[in-house]
């Protein structure tokens, strides 16, 4: 079964424009910035008195973003659900109303809103990049896109590992540290707020990573941080899935998760959900099999996954 309530972030973005608006006295959509392609980036703050609340005020932000790959579907329903979560249970859950009365919370379902856009083409279902036209032929083919998590300034092609320079490479690293719109988006923005934290959601390894993705031999002085927000594999904060420093997945450079905590302070940590629920739930040991999974990057259809695993737990861990 596909569950598509959207066409695309155009009508993503009315649906949490209009949450917002229907939340006056805790929420405010702001247009962040626009893609490459001049579409609008959008946040929607939630924070006691959203309207007048000063930015950087003391209230400590903290920013929970999707969709940096096009494909990765799941992400941005889980942020736009999270929203969701936050909006309905003010004034109903206690532990939410306070977390909403001090903390000043952000919600970003798509970043990558042109790449998003193309996945709605049965044609483009796997894009991951953005919408970059690398050859300026007009054409978007395999050759054309930056991948926004190796565009950071921070490391940026440190090595010929962690990201390519190639064009046609799922993790391009784009022509110049930072040459997107997308990446520059990003950053300026984090860079005017300073949140505490990032959660920067991916799919779809069923990990939890974080610290330095540009190398593993030295552990970053925040990974203890991490770890107590995290868990251990006996008892991760989220059932099922691993904590583990983001560089023994595979090494990367120009990522987002290095460029925020090293350039601006945030911790930021990359929650990769899964694709599909049934390797969580049947044996959560387990590596996500494509195989197993009959709604393999479709919209999850369970409600339950991502508000009792991600919402619960991880926004309340912080
Ligand atoms: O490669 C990525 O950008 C992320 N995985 S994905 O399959 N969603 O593309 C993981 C980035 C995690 N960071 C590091 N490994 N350093
Ligand atoms: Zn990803």
């Amino acid at each position: 079964k596909v569950y598509r309530p959207y066409s695309g972030a155009g009508n993503l973005r009315e649906e949490i424009v209009k949450a917002a608006a229907a939340h006056p006295g805790i929420a405010k959509a702001v247009d962040i910035g626009t893609s490459l392609k001049g579409k609008p980036i959008t946040a929607v703050r939630v924070t006691k008195g959203a309207r007048t609340y000063p930015t950087r005020g003391p209230r400590p932000a903290v920013v929970y973003q999707a969709t940096q790959h096009a494909r990765e579907w799941i992400t941005a329903e889980t942020v736009r659900r999270q929203l969701h979560y936050f909006l309905d249970n003010y004034g109903k859950n206690a532990e939410i109303t306070k977390l909403v009365d001090t903390t000043d919370l952000w919600f970003i379902p798509v970043v990558n809103v042109d790449g998003y856009d193309l996945t709605f083409d049965p044609d483009n279902r796997m894009w991951r990049k953005n919408a970059r036209d690398n050859d300026g032929d007009g054409k978007l083919t395999t050759a054309d896109g930056v991948d926004i998590n190796r565009n950071f300034p921070h490391k940026w092609g440190y090595d010929n590992e962690g990201s390519s320079p190639s064009p046609d490479s799922q993790t391009y690293r784009g022509a110049a540290p930072g040459s997107e719109p997308e990446t520059k988006v990003q950053d300026a923005f984090v860079k005017r707020l300073r949140p505490k934290y990032l959660i920067n959601y991916h799919s779809a390894a069923e990990l939890l990573l974080y610290g330095v993705g540009w190398q593993q031999q030295t552990p970053s002085p925040d990974d203890h941080i991490f770890r107590a927000l995290l868990g251990d594999d006996d008892k991760p904060a989220v059932p099922g899935y691993d904590p583990d420093l983001a560089a023994e997945l595979y090494i990367t450079n120009g990522d987002t998760d290095g460029h925020m905590t090293e350039r601006h302070g945030t911790l930021t940590f990359t929650p990769e959900m899964a694709t599909c629920q049934t390797a969580s739930a049947a044996d959560p040991d387990d590596q996500w099999k494509p195989e197993d999974c009959a709604s393999v990057f479709h919209f999850p259809d369970d409600e339950k996954l991502i508000q009792q695993e991600f919402t619960k737990n991880l926004p309340l861990a912080l």
